[in-house]
């Protein structure tokens, strides 16, 4: 039971026994994220005081500028993940390729591969605006004692077994799910322990904040420009307030507690629209759907997506479940 004000060292001991797999590889894993992450935590609050932010002048696999702190915290959950040797393999949203945690002594014995984006919404960093880290967590399918393959990490997103994202906000939360719900803790900086602030988190079924990038508006499928007028009309508790801060695990994060929808469509310029299925979308959809929220590509289940690289991208319509369910009535009802 979620006991708040307890440290989450403490409650991922106390919560080890529920976990169907209970051989403690998993708590050692999200014990090593909180690590990175109070770790890259620090360098991010001093971003603006050292000469650390601007472009690594390096362009990741889908062409865009890599900042200096998206290669911090890449090297940073990396090195940390293997150097506890932990995990039989990680894939990040930086990385061209996965990497396999060759562990000699163990000979290949971890059973959990972790997909990362270290640092999301990077193009916030340089103006002081909260980014995030988004994780997932799966079993590997290829047996122990092998190399990891690729195919460990295309699965399913149901086939999670945890996920979490940290958000370096006003304060900075580590909210993730094994899931059993979702809960939130807050780093209290000056001690650097994470407590639980908050326990069992739900999105309002209903919500009142639609997120979307409205500048892309003109290149939306109609489904979605109607579903934007509609926020937008005077009708019983419409229209809804517009929050679009451009960094998913920011807009979720708030979405989830005041209830809202976050909106990536596709459009005409992005046929699959911007986020990475693997990286951002599954995780997200996975809390999302613990805390009683919805994740869709418009039409379907996220979760139920079989993937089929590793850098591929989604459309992702995810909060809550009312305000989704309606998005998708657009989107089936106007179709180009
Ligand atoms: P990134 O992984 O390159 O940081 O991109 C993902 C981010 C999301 O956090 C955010 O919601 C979105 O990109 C914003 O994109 P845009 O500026 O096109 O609205
Ligand atoms: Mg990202």
């Amino acid at each position: 039971m979620a006991k708040k004000n307890q440290t989450l060292g403490e409650f991922i001991i106390e919560n080890q026994a529920s976990f169907k797999y209970t051989s403690g590889e998993l708590s050692r894993l999200i014990n090593s994220i909180r690590l990175a992450a109070k770790v890259v935590n620090h360098e991010v609050n001093k971003a603006g005081l050292v000469d650390i932010i601007g472009a690594a002048g390096e362009t990741n696999i889908q062409g865009e500028d890599q900042q200096k702190l998206d290669v911090y915290a890449n090297d940073k959950f990396i090195q940390t993940l293997t150097n506890r040797n932990i995990v039989c393999g990680i894939a990040s949203e930086e990385e061209d390729d996965f990497i396999i945690v060759n562990s000699q002594d163990e000979n290949h014995q971890n059973k959990y591969v972790v997909l990362i984006d270290p640092l999301d919404g990077s193009s916030n960093i340089d103006v002081n605006v909260s980014v995030g880290t988004i994780f997932s967590v799966y079993r590997r399918v290829t047996p122990v004692g092998t190399p990891v393959k690729l195919e460990d990490f295309l699965q399913k997103g149901s086939e999670q077994v945890a996920a979490g994202y940290v958000v370096y906000g006003t304060s900075t939360m580590l909210v993730y799910t094994t899931g059993d719900g979702v809960n939130g803790f807050t780093l209290n900086p000056a001690i650097g322990t994470f407590y639980l602030s908050h326990p069992n988190m739900e999105f309002p079924e209903d919500g009142k904040i639609y997120s979307v990038n409205e500048g892309n508006y003109i290149h939306f499928p109609i489904g979605v420009k109607k579903y934007i007028k509609y926020c937008q009309e005077e009708e019983g508790d419409r229209p809804y307030t517009s929050r679009y801060i451009g960094s998913l695990v920011s807009d979720f994060h708030r979405n989830m507690i005041k209830g809202g929808i976050y909106m990536y469509p596709k459009s005409s310029k992005n046929s699959n629209g911007k986020l990475r299925l693997l990286y951002e979308c599954n995780p997200m959809a996975f809390i999302a759907e613990q805390a009683k929220g919805k994740a869709s590509d418009g039409y379907n289940r996220i979760l139920d997506v079989e993937p089929t690289e590793l850098h591929q991208r989604i459309p992702f319509f995810c909060g809550s479940k009312n305000m989704v369910i309606k998005a998708e009535e657009f989107m089936s009802k106007h179709t180009e």
